[in-house]
């Protein structure tokens, strides 16, 4: 692992400084006093108490799904382990790598070369380049940990309990202040009953978590999206470029993480029992009840992980059809809608462009290339009226277009390029598809790489909807930067859909097909990716 020392320092020193001037002030001028604690009961409550059934549950929830989140957000990371504060992900820029690997300069090495091995224990659901089915869980877990945040948020303001969480003076900073000199220094003060009243620094650590922390988790997901980038240029800018997202939604996970180990560690050392009776119970008393409760939900979560994990090794296919059928939805309504606009300009073009995917070997297209494809002919079929035959400057000849566009891998990394070809719609026309071809087919001269094994097997494919072949920014690109396209990104023809992530577009196509449905093609799943790499309808996020 390596992390640039100046992010280090940046991100470490505002902690330092603090636990530092807590020492400072404890040396010179001793504790600082505590806000006085007020002992409640029942009968001399004013403010709601306690921890209602719709509380309990819905903080249980949330355990089980941020565990989830977390797990595979980390598989998520380490299919491109390298984290940048640039959009062009040029190697040796990235602040955090964790891999040993220094991309070399002498020979290529691509996106999924570069992915690293992560223990299925820390990982969901673990190993090497498993980020299609880590993305199903992600967003899986995405729906009803939002959708149980929701819930919380509404009782949490329609019941009163919003008033135990956010603060309605600044006195609550100075308050929270004298706590942590007192944690930092290791004085462990007089707890309120967090059953009445939280003290200062866990009522506002509990408000940044839950109105700070989860609704940047929330926001800085999107700014990863294909399809809501392209459409929204103004989203990713927001926290700076797609990659500040990025780290971003990657120091939440710290910070979720360090918070889930503050509290359970709080929990414990303030009276684990009575805690326990209070988030499991609701009751207010010392009997272990709550203990073995809390227990058991915990076995229950770590069950749970159990499951994901296996039906991720053992029944993929399932948890694929599971995720398009209940994730693709929400998304298709989120995404699918809005057509891509987002372009660059030529001083942002990246300076480096990751390659990914395997170089045919084939004859056909070594001969090809040999003659610097003069002799290529791109064959347009199936559910058409007119089928062609087309070379690369009969291609030209039927309409140009350059964009200046990002790109998005589905492993994390991205980076600008100008391409330049024929925008599908032109070809479309020509060929006139029927009425009943309803995905368009892009077959490659290269081979995809099984991702288990490692092993090269089966033509490389991915295909569109006629919908989204028809749009404005997707097009058969012959050029990359202004140059004729090379062999590593495509060459001669390659697919760019700018909604949509890398693994739709297709290099050194080979032949079109309009087809009504993919399903009778090789596996059936609609791609190479989708059908040896279990990757979802899920390429807009
Ligand atoms: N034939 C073929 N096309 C492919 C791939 C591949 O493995 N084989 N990989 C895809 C993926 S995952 C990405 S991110 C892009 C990468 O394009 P680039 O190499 O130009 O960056 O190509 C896509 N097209
Ligand atoms: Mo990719």
């Amino acid at each position: 692992m390596h992390i640039r020392l100046k992010t280090l320092l940046l991100l470490v020193s505002p902690l330092l400084i603090l636990v530092a001037a807590a020492y400072i002030q404890w040396g010179t001028l001793g504790l600082p006093k505590l806000a006085p604690i007020i002992e409640v009961t029942p009968a001399t409550a004013v403010e709601p108490y306690g921890f209602p059934a719709w509380l309990r549950i819905t903080h249980y929830v949330n355990l089980m799904f941020l565990i989830l989140l977390i797990r595979s957000g980390l598989q998520i990371l380490m299919d491109h382990p390298r984290l940048y504060w640039n959009v062009h992900c040029t190697p040796r820029t990235e602040w955090l790598r964790l891999t040993p690997v220094e991309v070399p300069n002498d020979r290529v090495w691509t996106s999924k070369d570069d992915s690293r091995h992560l223990s299925p224990w820390i990982g969901l659901p673990g190993y090497r380049h498993t980020v299609g089915m880590a993305r199903h869980w992600h967003f899986l877990s995405v729906l009803f940990w939002v959708g149980n945040g929701l819930v919380f948020m509404i009782l949490l303001f329609c019941t009163g309990q919003w008033r135990r969480l956010v603060p309605t003076s600044w006195h609550i900073v100075p308050d929270a202040w004298a706590v942590f000199v007192h944690y930092a220094t290791f004085h462990l003060p007089p707890e309120p009953n967090g059953f009445y009243h939280y003290n200062a620094l866990q009522q506002l650590t509990y408000f940044g978590v839950v109105f700070v922390l989860a609704p940047l988790a929330m926001l800085t997901g999107p700014s990863m999206s294909p399809a809501f980038t392209a459409r929204f240029k103004w989203y990713p800018k927001l926290p700076g470029n797609r990659q500040v997202g990025r780290s971003i939604h990657f120091f939440i996970m710290c910070a979720f993480v360090a918070f889930l180990i503050g509290h359970v560690s709080m929990v414990v050392v303030t009276g684990l029992t009575r805690n326990m009776n209070h988030i499991a119970l609701g009751t207010d008393d010392a009997n272990p009840i709550g203990l073995y409760m809390g227990l058991a939900g915990i076995g229950v979560v770590a069950l749970l992980n159990v499951f994901a994990n296996w039906t991720a090794w053992r029944r993929p296919r399932a948890v694929q059809h599971a995720a398009e059928a209940i994730v693709s939805p929400v998304m298709a309504f989120l995404l699918d809608h809005s057509t891509p606009v987002a372009e660059f300009r030529r001083a942002d073009i990246s300076p480096f462009f990751w390659p990914n995917g395997k170089m045919p070997t084939s004859d056909a297209w070594k001969t090809l290339a040999a003659g610097d494809f003069k002799g290529y002919r791109l064959k347009v079929h199936g559910l058409v009226e007119n089928p062609v035959e087309l070379s690369l400057d009969e291609l030209r000849a039927l309409g140009q277009k350059t964009q200046i566009t990002l790109h998005h891998c589905i492993q994390g990394w991205s980076g600008i390029a100008a391409w330049g070809g024929l925008p599908l719609a032109e070809l479309i026309k020509l060929v006139r598809p029927r009425a009943n071809a309803r995905a368009v087919v892009f077959y490659s001269f290269g081979d995809g790489v099984e991702f288990t094994t490692g092993v090269a097997g089966g033509q490389y494919y991915d295909s569109l909807s006629t919908e989204n072949a028809l749009g404005p920014q997707t097009l058969l690109a012959y050029e990359m930067n202004y140059r004729p396209l090379n062999h590593l990104h495509g060459a001669p023809l390659r697919l760019r859909v700018e909604n949509q992530l890398g693994f739709k577009m297709v290099k050194w196509i080979q032949s079109i097909e309009f087809v009504e449905d993919v399903k009778s093609i090789h596996k059936g799943e609609g791609g190479y990716a989708e059908d040896n790499e279990y990757f979802g309808g899920l390429a807009n996020i």
